[in-house]
Order: C-alpha cells, then sequence, then structure tokens
C-alpha cells in the first residue's frame, strides 16, 4: 500500500442487497479509483452486528439497527485509496438519506435513515476495528493495482 493511501471499511446493507444495488456501489468505488482489497457476501451475526455497532449501544434504535444488520446477506469491504476514509463517506452522503445530496448513494438510493443502504468508517480507528469484525488478516488480497498509474499522479 503506498504511504499517502489508507484503508477504509464499507458494508452494502441488507436493503441494498435484497434491493439488487450490490453492483451499483461496488461500482461507484470501482469508478472512482478506488482499490477493492477484500469483499464477502455473508449475513452477519448477532456478534458481529452488536460489535459493529457498539459505539451506538445506548441509544433507542441500537436493537433495531443490530436487528437490521442481521436480518440477510451484506456485502463488507476492504476499500484502499488516498484518503479513502474521506472519500468514502462523502460518497455515501449524510446519515439521514432526506439530507444526503444527490449523487450521493444515500441521496440517489434511500429515503429512510434506518434503510440507508450503505455503511462506511467514519476514522482510522474505526475503519481498522470494523474491518477486524468481519476479515481475518489473511483475507485481505496483496497485488498491484495496474490502474492506479492512471488514477494517481
Ligand atoms: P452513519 O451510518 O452515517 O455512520 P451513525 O450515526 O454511525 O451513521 O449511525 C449508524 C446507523 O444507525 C445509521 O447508518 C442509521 O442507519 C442508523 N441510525 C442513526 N441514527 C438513527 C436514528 O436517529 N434513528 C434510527 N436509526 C438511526
Ligand atoms: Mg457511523
Amino acid at each position: 500500500m503506498s504511504e499517502s493511501h489508507e484503508r477504509t471499511f464499507v458494508m452494502v446493507k441488507p436493503d441494498a442487497f435484497q434491493r439488487g444495488l450490490v453492483g451499483e456501489i461496488v461500482g461507484r468505488l470501482e469508478d472512482r479509483g478506488l482499490k477493492l482489497v477484500a469483499m464477502k457476501l455473508l449475513t452477519p451475526t448477532q456478534e458481529q452486528g452488536e460489535a459493529h455497532y457498539a459505539e451506538h449501544e445506548d441509544k433507542g434504535f441500537y436493537d433495531d439497527l443490530v436487528e437490521f444488520i442481521t436480518s440477510g446477506p451484506a456485502v463488507p469491504m476492504v476499500v484502499e485509496g488516498e484518503d479513502a476514509i474521506s472519500v468514502v463517506r462523502d460518497m455515501i452522503g449524510a446519515t439521514d438519506p432526506k439530507e444526503a445530496a444527490p449523487g450521493t448513494i444515500r441521496g440517489d438510493y434511500a429515503l429512510d435513515i434506518g434503510r440507508n443502504c450503505v455503511h462506511a468508517a467514519d476514522s482510522p480507528e474505526s475503519a481498522e476495528r470494523e474491518i477486524d469484525i468481519y476479515f481475518d488478516e489473511d483475507e485481505k488480497t496483496d497485488y498491484e493495482a495496474d490502474f492506479e498509474g492512471w488514477v494517481y499522479e
């Protein structure tokens, strides 16, 4: 990984999976020039769901959130690139999709805060923590992305 690059954690949530938006969401990340490092199709376990949203444990919506995220298939990913964490947060848009700008994933595909299609880590610490919930070390690929010479100066 180039020195200025960072890894982030992204997940297509069960609502977007059921709506057939996996390709659209992954495609936007690829089109932007981000590098896919790891990806799975799985239904998050109760333990994974609770750990994923541990920071919201004391919120009124926590139980519903964990129930939703464990309700069916989701696509967790590790994505790499320059400033990938903030770049992807900007690409997904505001938490409440009604406030998300058109052109963002949530702004284009969602209307309800509890069904906002996609998750992305909000800091380097969250990214590392969330990646570890869903991926073992040997599940992260190590390869040269030849396109990067055309994406970065
Ligand atoms: P984020 O997904 O944009 O990082 P967070 O504040 O970390 O937003 O919240 C995690 C998830 O919890 C959100 O994506 C959303 O689905 C859900 N959520 C956040 N706030 C509320 C709320 O007030 N009511 C219901 N669900 C919420
Ligand atoms: Mg969050």
